[in-house]
């Protein structure tokens, strides 16, 4: 049985359409249990790009958008986030509302998630992009409510996230305090390097682990197995 999920996250800026469809094909012989779609900002049209995805693997596509343009038919679920550590309404509610009428004009599912920025040891995208500022790393005394209250309201997930190409991860010690105080499913991601990593925070609590920049700088077939298994053995 599998102890946690593992996600690969494709950045649609970063590649091709026909460079990601070959990826994702690979995403599925190594092991993973669905593709993330997205990124903090995209000039890219994701159209083409979840088409040529949803061609080529059987793998759930789940889009994981910077804000409400970062939406596509030709995806299978939608992680409908909210920015719950920041404190701007349009990350907490406005682009939702933006996005819902779409979401439901095309069927596709909403995941309701907590999305809450962890600080590394730099300033991230998702950091500039929503104007928010993240929780301290050594603070899981404030990281726990968050999560608390995001189970309370009704989200279906919590996502602790380091940033894209963090330097450092989410500290264990924030992994285990939150997973104590909730019952939903915690995704952590954000400068997951190595699968060691990975399967440390997966002891430490995390659910579903994802990685997005290591496969894109030194990405190999095998480096992505070895992520799969060491998240789910
Ligand atoms: C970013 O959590 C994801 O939103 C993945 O981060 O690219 O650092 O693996 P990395």
């Amino acid at each position: 049985m599998h102890k946690a999920g593992y996600f690969v996250l494709i950045d649609p800026e970063q590649c091709e359409v026909e460079k990601c469809a070959k990826l994702a094909l690979e995403v599925e012989r190594s092991g993973a249990d669905a593709i993330l779609l997205g990124g903090s900002f995209l000039t890219n049209d994701l159209d083409p790009i979840a088409k040529g995805l949803k061609q080529e693997t059987e793998l759930p596509i789940v889009l994981f958008p910077g804000d409400s343009m970062h939406l596509t038919p030709y995806a299978d679920a939608i992680l409908y986030i909210s920015l719950i550590s920041g404190r701007n309404p349009n990350y907490l509610i406005g682009e939702q509302v933006k996005a819902a009428p779409w979401i439901q004009r095309h069927a596709l599912k909403p995941i309701p998630t907590g999305y809450m920025l962890i600080e590394g040891d730099s300033r991230t995208s998702v950091e500039f992009m929503s104007g928010t500022i993240p929780i301290p790393r050594n603070k899981p005394d404030i990281a726990g409510p968050h999560a608390l209250a995001a189970e309370y309201l009704g989200m279906q997930m919590v996502y602790l996230e380091a940033g894209s190409g963090a330097a450092h991860p989410v500290p264990d010690e924030m992994i285990a305090t939150v997973k104590n105080q909730i019952s939903i499913p915690l995704i952590v991601g954000g400068g997951i390097r190595t699968p060691k990593i990975a399967a440390e925070k997966v002891a430490a609590g995390a659910d579903f682990i994802v990685t997005g920049n290591v496969l894109e700088e030194n990405g190999s077939f095998e480096l992505m197995q070895d992520f799969a298994n060491a998240v789910h053995s």
